[in-house]
């Protein structure tokens, strides 16, 4: 089995103003692709060829570099391409309610996860979490790690259900280094129905 680049479901140019089509396109054709190449190339003949994608990062421990990298390169971006929308939502539902019992507000669910996302050092992620009893975490990862790979990883054990690639490719070619900018731009461009969605398969999950 190999993996393949999921397509989108917009247009490069669909999250303008607050995302820019070039860098759409090149994270999309170059980074994105260049993670599910890389990965095909390093679980040959290992005992992940034959792998889901979430099982390779649950024992991603036994795993090489290259496939840890990777492998949360291609199911990072997965996962983010579908958190966005040019039809940006309005929070709703399970997971706004999950946000206000822990946080009491929406503005103060985004203040956390925007200054967890701001001071990621270096290349990484933010992420909202549920965890198995259902109550929600906030928690950032280096580099292409996922809470999936372990407690040990974003100090907790979640399932991410919101994500935000805050490595420099993401958003440097419009914002250089204002990150905080692109932070409060990417709120513009979430799909709360797929937050609910991924919400609803974290029960699968922890089955
Ligand atoms: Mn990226």
């Amino acid at each position: 089995m190999s993996f393949t680049l999921p397509s989108l479901s917009y247009e490069y140019d669909g999250l303008q103003p607050y995302i820019d089509a070039e860098t759409m396109h090149i994270h999309h054709t170059k980074h994105h692709q260049g993670y599910v190449n890389n990965l095909n190339k390093a679980i040959e003949g290992t005992e992940f060829e034959n792998m889901s994608i979430e099982d390779i990062l649950k024992n991603v421990d036994k795993a090489s570099p290259a496939i840890r990298n990777n492998g949360g390169g291609h199911y990072n971006h997965s996962l983010f391409w579908k958190l966005l929308s040019p039809n940006g939502t309005h929070p709703s539902g399970d997971a706004l309610e999950g946000i206000n019992k822990k946080w009491s507000s929406f503005d103060k669910f985004k203040e956390a996860f925007s200054q967890a996302a701001a001071t990621r050092f270096g290349s990484g992620w933010a992420w909202l979490v549920v965890l198995e009893d259902g109550s929600f975490e906030i928690c950032s990862t280096p580099n292409q790690d996922n809470p999936i790979m372990g407690k040990d990883i974003c100090g907790v054990k979640g399932f991410p259900i919101l994500g935000i690639d805050v490595w420099e490719h993401a958003y440097y070619l419009k914002y250089q280094n204002r990150r905080p900018e692109y932070i409060e731009a990417f709120f513009n461009v979430i799909d709360w129905n797929e937050v609910n969605s991924r919400l609803v398969q974290s029960t699968e999950y922890f089955k």
